[in-house]
Order: structure tokens, then sequence, then C-alpha cells
């Protein structure tokens, strides 16, 4: 990854006065001597490639002189929780010449002297209420009461939406490591007896084939559990004529797949089941048609409940084009790179670059049937391609692929 690009070009939308200040998070604390596994701050992963607790950069937007302060290697700690970056690794990864030392928190103190200081003062709460952009505030606040506060989070995030070729590189291959092991999923169905195993059986996959992890909490859910959106308990016993829902991905690099596909655990589909597969599919191939730079999420979401509504009414599964509603209660679409729902908002105007997800489906609890076909697009300037292609989704190569 190119990480000095990415941070040139946010050091041009920000101007040349003031100091740029942005943190990688801390260990959070779980219980006891038990912290949570260290999940980076995106927007500092994505400038700097730094996966490390207690990580800063600090740039002089003037001079664009940058320094990153990682932490230092200590022999006898390192006996216990292995070795932090060296600070040559961490001038490869970062391709930042000066590497400094994070254990003393002197620079601070340095940094906050400054008359105007850009943080990322996101809205998400980590930290008991406060997140890290505010909890430096109030550092700075506190140190230098004249301090002026900028807010760098939606200048990094515009970014962010915009993937370049290696990010597109490493979400193909999440979604290819997803594929795999979705196939292997679909050749053992007959074997498995509860959604756990199934679940069991994904994720082995892909930690087997990339060493991945899953991207989110997997989702197996079958028969009425297919209807229940986030369902997680993943531990019900499969009923041999229902449908599976598989909600799921692979993350690789922090880089994540999310794909979901909807199989018959006998390998075969009911009519039924055959009858709102085909209109959830038909959905599906339809916004993956129509997506399109300049159009809005909000527009591409509104197609999908209109094609939804009109289809099941013509197939009389719903009485009247409001109850789309009860059946169809969520957005087609979400942003997607390093966070599954990467935060650039539902509603935002499709540009080239953009990677989004399409999802429709349709939920009927009182028939036991959920599905939901989703994919992964980019957005290109003819409209979109599709990066999750390869992961088939057809009624008759479903059943083909499992019979074999
Ligand atoms: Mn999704």
């Amino acid at each position: 990854m190119n990480y000095k690009i990415r941070r040139n070009k946010l050091y041009d939308l920000l101007g040349n006065e003031g100091i740029l200040f942005l943190c990688s998070g801390f260990e959070i604390k779980r219980s006891a001597d038990d912290n949570y596994p260290f999940s980076v701050n995106r927007n500092f992963y994505y400038l700097t490639g730094i996966d490390q607790h207690d990580s800063y950069l600090v740039v002089d937007l003037k001079t664009r002189n940058e320094i990153l302060y990682v932490l230092d290697n200590d022999e006898k700690l390192a006996r216990w929780i292995g070795y932090y970056y060296t600070h040559e690794e961490a001038k490869k990864i970062s391709q930042i010449e000066k590497i400094a030392s994070s254990n003393n928190k002197d620079f601070y103190k340095e940094v906050f002297n400054n008359k105007k200081v850009f943080l990322d003062l996101e809205e998400n709460e980590l930290l008991g209420g406060l997140n890290y952009g505010k909890f430096f505030q109030k550092i700075a606040l506190e140190l230098n009461a004249n301090i002026i506060i900028k807010d760098v989070y939606n200048d990094i995030i515009k970014l962010r939406a915009k993937k370049d070729d290696e990010e597109i590189k490493e979400i193909k291959n999440a979604i290819e490591i997803t594929n795999l092991a979705l196939q292997s999923v679909m050749k053992n169905m007959k074997l498995f007896k509860n959604e756990r195993e199934v679940q069991a059986h994904f994720e082995e996959r892909i930690f087997s084939l990339a060493h991945a992890t899953p991207a989110f909490q997997t989702i197996c859910g079958n028969a009425k559990n297919g209807t229940t959106l986030h369902y997680h308990e993943n531990n019900a016993s499969l009923e041999k004529d229902s449908l599976i829902l598989l909600d799921l991905g692979a993350r690789i690099n922090y880089y994540n797949a999310d794909i979901t596909r909807t199989y018959p655990i006998s390998g075969k589909f009911t009519p039924m089941q055959k009858k709102i597969y085909q209109i959830v599919l038909d959905c599906n191939k339809y916004i993956r048609q129509i997506a399109k730079p300049s159009m809005s999420m909000k527009k591409l979401h509104e197609e999908s409940v209109e094609f939804l509504a009109n289809a099941c009414l013509k197939e009389k599964l719903i009485n009247n084009y409001d109850e789309i509603k009860d059946v169809y209660f969520h957005r087609i679409s979400h942003h997607l790179g390093l966070d599954v729902h990467d935060p650039m908002g539902r509603d935002t105007i499709l540009e080239v670059g953009n990677v989004i997800s399409n999802e429709p489906g349709l939920y009927f609890s009182s028939l036991g049937i959920g599905i939901r076909i989703e994919d992964d697009l980019l957005i290109t300037e003819n409209g979109c391609v599709c990066l999750s292609d390869n992961i088939i989704k057809e009624i008759a190569d479903i059943e083909k692929f499992m019979s074999e």
C-alpha cells in the first residue's frame, strides 16, 4: 500500500497550517488482566499501515514534517507479549522517515502547545463515552486553553470512500477466499446437523486457506432464523427441507468481504422457496444493472423497494404495496472497505471507486423463509462491476453444485 500518497492527499485537503495528531488506539481492558483483542483505529491504519496500540502520527502541515511515535521494545516484556515493531520496521511499513518513542508522552505537550491542531473526532464512542479524538481534545484543552481544534474525520472518510487498486485487490482476495469456503460448505451441507457446524466449517476453511478471520460475526440461520437480520445464535438444528441463510465474509489485512448466500439444506429448492428466491435474485441483478456514479444510495434503495414490492404483488406474496415493509425492512446497500460497514453513510452519492454491498432480501417468518443475496459492487465509470460474480447464485447452478 502506498501510505505516503494517501497522507499527501489528506494534507492537500487540510491546507498548510497547524499540526495533525492521530492515534492508533489503546488496549482496552475486558476483565482483570484480560484485554479485548486490539482493533486498530481504521483511519490511522489507512494512513500508516501501522497495526499496533499506542502509535501516533504527528505532522506539521506547514513543512509536512512527519513523525511516527511507536512503543519501545523491552526485552523482559517481550518475553511475555512478544516484540513491538522496531523503528526500522515501522519506517518500512509506514514510509515515514522519522520514528520516535511513544513510551514517554511528553510529546503531547509539545503538540498541543500549537495554535491549531487537527484531531479525528469520529462519533463512535469508545473508552466509556469518549473516543480517541475527544480523549485527546480534553487533554489538549487542559494543556492549552486557547488551542483551535479542527476535526479531520470527514476528510479521511472522504479519501477512504474511493478505493485504490491495491485496496480493490485486497477486497477481491477476501471475496475469493469467502467463495472457496462457501463452496466447501455447499459440498458438505449433508453432513451438518446444526447451524454451528456450518459456521465452524466456514471459519475453519477461511483460516486454513488464508489465515483469514471472520469479517464480522458469521450469520448462519436456517428456516425461520433466516428471517432475523442479525441472527447470531447459530445453534439450531438444521431442518432438512429448509433454507439456510449465510451472511459472512473473510477479513484479510483488515479488508473485508461481505457476502450473503441462501442455500437449500437438502440441495433442492421447494417450489415456494424457488419463487421467492428468484424474486430476490432478480432484484440483486437489477440493482447491479442500475448502480452507477452520481446515483444516490437512497435512490438505489428506493429502486430495490419498488422492484421487490411489484414482484411480490405479482406473485401474490403480499396483498398491497405497503406490505413490502413487513418483508423487506433493511437498506439495499452500505459502503465496504476497512470496515464492513465503512462509515460513509448510507445516503451518499455514488462515485467511481466506491465499493458497496448489494443485498436485497425477503423475509416471510410465517413461511419460515428468509432469503438474502448479497454481492459486493465496485462503482466504475460506466456503472459497476460485481466483485463477487464468481460466487454462484442461480438456482440451477446451486442445485447442480450441491448434487455433484
Ligand atoms: Mn452487508
